[in-house]
């Protein structure tokens, strides 16, 4: 079985190892563009040594944003200005990827520090929501959505597409559809959220509908050469968990079937009343039957902030790749550490740039 430390082609990209910087909110865009902060922040995650960066959740219109300060790529000067952060990243070894996203009813909030409530529709800065139904999530995020006619269904899908090809013009290597977090797919995909009777709502197989046609939409224009990737929550944590899994299983089977190369397993936050387990490693049961069941290489991410466990979840075959969050917030260097702490054979060196390890090897720091 392969390490935490050994590297993964998909499709043509090669990963340099099997630690993956997950998708991160920053709340420091304006009008959706990535700025000097996004220039900063992303290659310094590459320069610690992972092997694959994923941009945060970027709206694939205005109004899919999380918050009015997260990214977009729905337009041209969007794509322009994402190209420099694309281009440090891979400087520094890393594979640029990028998360896109529509929020769904969990759309026009404030950002979290400011209090991560919905901006009511009269705030200049907020909007009115969409959903497959007309159903609030509730607690802080009381806003009605609009229940979404087919011909928004339709324009969402054509966003995700352009969004698509224009990540790809931009020049990342690795696609994530936010398909998770009780965002707009999650809203389709969830009882929940969904209660439609048309051909998009009822059944499990209605309820993927979307995802499934969104998906396979974007393989149309997202090149055969770069891995396609989902997040998606597979679970809810309310009671329904085995049902949940099983549906998802299935759904993720027909994703597999449009062109989906990797999976991400991750949680439904469809609702404010779940009780997820939150503990280390807390998802990795799940990820690996899941992962089982489709034969899809995955990942999953959620509390793993320990060197020993993420290895360990690699050589026991349960994910093929780590998704870290706070970790590396944290501390940027994480997988260099990792591989400190591991006793990998010239692995201690070889994730930081020479400026850095040069001086930490002369002077003997860690
Ligand atoms: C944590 C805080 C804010 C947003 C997600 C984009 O859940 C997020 C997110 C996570 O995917």
């Amino acid at each position: 079985m392969p390490t935490l430390f050994d590297p993964l082609t998909l499709k043509g990209v090669t990963l340099r190892n099997r630690i993956a910087v997950a998708p991160m909110c920053q709340y420091q865009a304006v009008d959706g563009l990535p700025n000097d902060w996004h220039r900063v922040h992303y290659p310094a995650l590459a320069r610690g040594g992972a092997a694959l960066v994923v941009v945060e959740a970027t709206g694939v219109s205005p109004e899919g944003r999380i918050s009015p300060a997260c990214t977009g790529l729905w337009s041209d000067a969007h794509r322009d200005a994402f190209i420099p952060i694309v281009e440090t990243i891979k400087a520094a070894g890393a594979v640029p990827g990028i998360q896109i996203a529509h929020a769904g009813r969990k759309a026009s909030s404030n950002v979290p520090w400011e209090g991560d409530e919905h901006i009511p529709n009269e705030d200049p800065r907020g909007w009115q929501t969409i959903a497959p139904s007309a159903i609030p999530f509730g607690k802080n995020l009381t806003k009605v959505p609009r229940a979404m006619t087919a011909d928004d269904i339709a324009g969402v899908q054509a966003d995700f597409v352009a969004a698509a090809r224009r990540a790809d013009e931009a020049g990342f290597e690795w696609l994530m559809l936010h398909f998770a977090h009780g965002y707009l797919a999650q809203n389709f995909l969830s009882p929940l959220s969904n209660t439609r009777t048309d051909g998009y709502g009822g059944s499990a197989e209605n309820r993927g509908r979307f995802l499934v046609e969104t998906l396979a939409a974007v393989r149309k224009v997202w090149p055969e050469h770069k891995p396609l990737s989902v997040r998606l929550g597979v679970i809810e944590f309310d009671g329904r968990d085995d049902e949940e899994i099983d549906e998802a299983i299935a759904l993720v089977r027909r994703l597999k079937t449009e062109g989906l190369d990797f999976l991400d397993v991750s949680m439904g936050f469809s609702t404010p009343d779940a009780s997820p387990p939150w503990g280390p490693a807390m998802l990795a049961p799940v990820a690996r039957r899941v992962l089982a069941a489709v034969e899809l290489p995955g990942s999953t991410g959620w509390n793993i902030a320990d060197p020993k466990t993420a290895d360990a979840l690699v050589r026991n075959g349960s994910l093929d790749v780590v998704m870290l969050a706070r970790p590396v917030l944290s501390n940027p260097h994480w997988p260099f550490h990792a591989a400190k702490a591991l006793s990998v054979e010239n692995a201690a060196w070889i994730t930081l740039p020479p400026s850095y390890a040069n001086s930490l090897a002369r002077y003997q720091l860690s």
